[in-house]
């Protein structure tokens, strides 16, 4: 099926200048860029995004992290394109995540893992609507 994800790439992969590595696997890939843009993330978009983990004891530092300096968000597309960027993203800990991955091939530790993808399809249109307005999505 068709589908869109909302992508981030995290402060840590701007700042290492590694933004075009990774968007050129996705297209490699065959998936396609339906939206794009650096921005800053705004703590109230974060806490949104970030919403399901309000309860953890590292939600704070999750906000601090994702807001400290521009991401690039992106919307994804492509058959099944949220399971598909979720297996070339690889695991949560860089640690179990396979070299071949995104994640395994650049991250080296949780709190600095690269990427985000959205988690299922309800997800993706939750998380696209806090970074994208609908004209923003080609
Ligand atoms: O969807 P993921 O990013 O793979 O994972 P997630 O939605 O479970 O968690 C979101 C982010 O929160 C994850 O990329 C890194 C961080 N995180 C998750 N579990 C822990 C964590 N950070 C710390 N410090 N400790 C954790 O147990």
């Amino acid at each position: 099926m068709l589908e869109n994800t909302l992508v981030l790439l995290k402060p840590d992969a701007v700042k290492r200048s590694i933004s075009g590595e990774i968007i050129a696997r996705f297209e490699r890939r065959g998936l396609t860029v339906a939206a794009m843009k650096l921005m800053k993330v705004s703590r109230e978009q974060a806490k949104k995004h970030y919403d399901e983990h309000r309860e953890k004891p590292f939600f704070g530092e999750l906000v601090d992290f994702i807001t400290s300096s521009p991401v690039v968000a992106m919307v994804i597309r492509g058959e099944n394109a949220v399971k598909m960027v979720r297996s070339m993203m690889g695991a949560t800990n860089p640690l179990d995540s396979a070299p071949g991955t995104i994640r395994g091939d650049y991250a080296t530790e949780m709190s600095k893992n690269v990427i985000h993808g959205s988690d299922s399809p309800a997800s993706a249109e939750r998380e696209m609507n806090i970074f994208f307005t609908k004209d923003e999505i080609f």
